[in-house]
């Protein structure tokens, strides 16, 4: 299984990463030139980058089965909002599924994890199995909402 993680700079992918204690994090630096996490845990490979990277990400789309998207619930960012809108309308992408982690939990969130889904603009999504979770990296924590 081939799963991406992305998010902006910063809401938590890296901690995440190591959290999950699956295997060595390793970090590469592509032709293309930006940094590139990934971790490889028997048969599932995640790949690891920040949204911010723009179009350069469509290299790694090809055969992906989930995507993770990590929201920093302690800012509400317009540009996430729309890069993930356009990421999702990629056609490797169309058969992923989602998974989003409202991280930040333990800090004043500026969104609550209701408003996440809805920010995103995830319910009126079609054809799109996906599922919100809060987490907390730092603390280690993940629970399904509410
Ligand atoms: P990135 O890999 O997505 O860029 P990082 O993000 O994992 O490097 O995290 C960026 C900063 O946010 C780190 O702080 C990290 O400790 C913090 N962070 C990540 N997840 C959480 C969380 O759930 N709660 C809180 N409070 N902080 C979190 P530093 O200070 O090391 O830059
Ligand atoms: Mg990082």
């Amino acid at each position: 299984m081939r799963t991406l993680i992305l998010d902006l700079e910063g809401a938590g992918k890296t901690t995440i990463l190591y959290r999950l204690q699956v295997g060595e994090v390793v970090t590469t630096i592509p032709t293309i030139g930006f940094n590139v996490e990934t971790v490889t845990y028997k048969n599932l490979k995640f790949l690891v980058w920040d949204v911010s990277e723009g179009p350069y990400w469509r290299c790694f789309y090809s055969d992906t089965d989930a995507v993770i998207v990590v929201v920093d619930s302690s800012i509400r960012d317009r540009i996430f909002k729309l890069e993930l809108a356009a990421m999702l309308e990629e056609d490797q992408l169309k058969k992923a599924i989602l998974v989003v982690f409202a991280n930040k939990q333990d800090m004043k969130p500026v969104m609550t994890p209701t408003e996440v889904p809805n920010y995103l603009g995830l319910p009126s999504t079609k054809d799109r199995k996906w599922q919100i979770f809060k987490t907390s990296a730092t603390k280690g924590t993940a629970w399904m909402r509410p």
